[in-house]
Formats: structure tokens, C-alpha cells, sequence
């Protein structure tokens, strides 16, 4: 596509409202806030190893993970570009123990992991923000319950992913579009209005470190997808990041399922519900695909506690269909 034929974030959203839920204008001021806080975590991530932002920042998150300067780092430029923009009443984030108040008159609540996967920066290897918003139902202070929310009442869910090529991906439940950032200058440019999962596929992705703390049934799957075809070939192939948002955008695009269940080391599942399993659970269904976190939908969890974890299973619908089978 030539430079002068781009369709940017303002021109798509306000030639398309049907597309953008009731009211496209919130809409677009929360994703233009998407887009600055990203542009700042593109900028940053790009010249990490020239910048201090490398490496752990000494402390640990509530959940006792180490945390990285890069997520301290993406938090701070989400919460400053969503404070200014008005709309958000509070952010619940991986990063902050309980929910940063905002604007009190703000419409909306939002969820974040601002930087997924920020291990992998220091290997050079793709990360994602991801992000989720509700409507509220009640106004004045907000109070950590009222994220106490069904996946399926998400009105906005979607990722940044700094990958070879830094991209947004949102939904607000009327198909999935895509935008691929131009560092020059500095916008996100429409790169696919709809994008579909193909309802087939041959990709697994699974930490295998964990097969033996896995249910037998996902064990079965795990040995399904290593079978053989008569010719001796392969009839799956397994891909792993250990970074989310690019494992889920890789399946989506050409057909596989992730999973990561109950192990021994994260009995509840590893993934969290509100800010990691939601979205993307919300863009897969908008694209085709299937989410669950067992037999189960996803989007019908109602959140318990802002950083809830559940078992993720998520992809291409009929390898879903095969991966659930195994599992009753
Ligand atoms: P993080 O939020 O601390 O980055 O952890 C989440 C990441 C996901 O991106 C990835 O799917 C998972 O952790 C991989 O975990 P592991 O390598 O422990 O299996
Ligand atoms: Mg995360």
C-alpha cells in the first residue's frame, strides 16, 4: 500500500461505527490512548539494548514474579496516556497489586498486561500489551469488585505486538481489524479490516517442560499431535514462545491451538484471566476460532479477583474440537 493511500485508526473507526460498539467516539480516544502508550513502548523496545532498560527491575510483582524494567515501564506510559484521555474510570493491571483510580467520571474500566512476555526482551524476542476494557454499570469511585465482569461484556479487547513489525490488533465484537505501525511517522496504518482463523491447522504450542504435571487427557493430546501419517511424516508441528501474544497471533494466522493448562508449578493455570486469557480469548472467537479454559467457554468465567489465573486453551475451532476431546 503506498504511503498517501493509508487508511489510519481515526479514518477507520469513524468510517465504520457500526463497527466500534455504541459509541465510536470513546472508542477511538481509548485506542488513540492505546496507540501513544505503544508508540513509546515500540520506541523504547527498539533501542533497549542502548537504553538502561534492560534487565530486572529488583523487585517482584504480587504474584512473586520478577519484574522487568520494561514493565515498569509500559505500565507507566498505559496509565499516563489512559488518565489523559478521560474516558477510563480505572485500570486493573499485572503490574500494580490493587486498581489505579483514575477519573472518576471516566465511562469505562480497563485491563492491562502492558508488556507480556518481557523475559523474552532481553533475547530480542517478540512481546505484547494487551489490553481489555468494560463498560461500567454503576458511576462514582470505583471499587476493585466492579471488575468482577464476564469475558463476553468486554466492549474493547485486542494487543499491540512488537514483533518483526509492531502491530494493533482490537475487536469490539464485530470482527477483528489490524494496524501496522509506520515508525515514520509514528501512526498505525490499516493492515487487515477482518481477519479470519482458518478453522484448520497443524501447529501445537505447549511448554512441553511441564508434560509430566499435565492431565493425562492433555498428555493424550500432546501424544496425538506427535503422530505420525502412514508415510512416516509428521502431522503436526510444535512452536513455543513463551511469549503469549505472538504465540496466539502466529496460530490465529495460520491455524494451531495454544494451550496452557494446570501444572504442577501453576495448578491454577499460569495465564491471568482479566488482562491476558479475556482479550485474547475475545479477538480468537471475533476471528473464528474457539476459547476455553477446559471444556468450558472462556468469556462465560465471571472474574473473582483481578488477577485470577485459568487454564487457556485456545485456537483454530476443529483442533479445538480434537483438543477438547481428549479432555473428558
Ligand atoms: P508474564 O506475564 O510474566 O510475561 O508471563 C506470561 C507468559 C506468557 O506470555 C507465556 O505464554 C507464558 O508466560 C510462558 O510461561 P512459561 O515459559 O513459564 O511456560
Ligand atoms: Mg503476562
Amino acid at each position: 500500500m503506498k504511503s498517501e493511500n493509508l487508511v489510519l485508526l481515526n479514518q477507520f473507526v469513524e468510517e465504520n461505527p457500526s463497527l466500534h460498539s455504541e459509541n465510536p467516539v470513546d472508542i477511538l480516544s481509548i485506542l488513540k490512548a492505546i496507540e501513544k502508550a505503544s508508540t513509546k513502548v515500540h520506541n523504547t523496545i527498539n533501542r533497549a539494548g542502548l537504553l538502561d532498560v534492560l534487565g530486572a527491575a529488583g523487585s517482584e510483582n504480587i504474584q512473586g514474579e520478577e519484574v522487568q524494567k520494561m514493565d515498569l515501564f509500559a505500565n507507566d506510559q498505559f496509565i499516563e496516556a489512559l488518565k489523559d484521555c478521560g474516558h477510563i474510570a480505572a485500570i486493573a493491571s499485572e503490574e500494580n497489586d490493587e486498581i489505579i483510580s483514575l477519573n472518576t467520571t471516566g465511562e469505562y474500566l480497563f485491563a492491562t498486561d502492558p508488556l507480556d512476555g518481557s523475559s523474552n526482551i532481553d533475547v530480542n524476542i517478540s512481546v505484547g500489551s494487551i489490553f481489555s476494557v468494560f463498560k461500567r454499570t454503576v458511576t462514582g469511585e470505583v471499587t476493585t469488585e466492579e471488575f468482577n465482569r464476564f469475558g463476553y461484556e468486554q466492549i474493547l479487547a485486542g494487543y499491540v505486538l512488537y514483533g518483526t513489525s509492531t502491530i494493533l490488533i482490537y475487536t469490539c465484537g464485530h470482527g477483528v481489524h489490524s494496524f501496522t505501525f509506520d515508525p515514520k511517522p509514528e501512526v498505525f496504518a490499516l493492515a487487515n479490516p477482518a481477519i479470519q482463523t482458518p478453522e484448520n491447522g497443524n501447529i501445537y504450542s505447549i511448554n512441553e517442560g511441564n508434560y509430566n504435571s499435565l492431565d493425562k487427557g492433555i498428555q493424550n493430546y500432546v501424544t496425538y499431535c506427535k503422530a505420525l501419517k502412514e508415510n512416516g511424516k509428521r502431522t503436526h508441528t510444535a512452536r513455543f514462545m513463551g511469549s503469549l501474544v505472538a504465540d496466539f497471533h502466529r496460530n490465529m494466522l495460520k491455524g494451531g491451538v495454544f494451550i496452557y493448562p494446570a501444572t504442577a508449578d501453576a495448578p491454577e493455570g499460569k495465564l491471568r484471566l482479566l488482562y491476558e486469557c479475556n482479550p485474547i480469548a475475545m479477538i480468537a472467537e471475533q476471528a473464528g476460532g474457539t476459547a476455553t479454559w477446559g471444556t468450558e467457554r472462556l468469556l462465560n468465567i465471571k472474574a473473582s479477583d483481578i488477577h485470577q489465573r485459568t487454564p487457556f486453551f485456545i485456537g483454530s475451532k476443529n483442533m479445538m474440537k480434537k483438543a477438547i476431546s481428549f479432555l473428558s
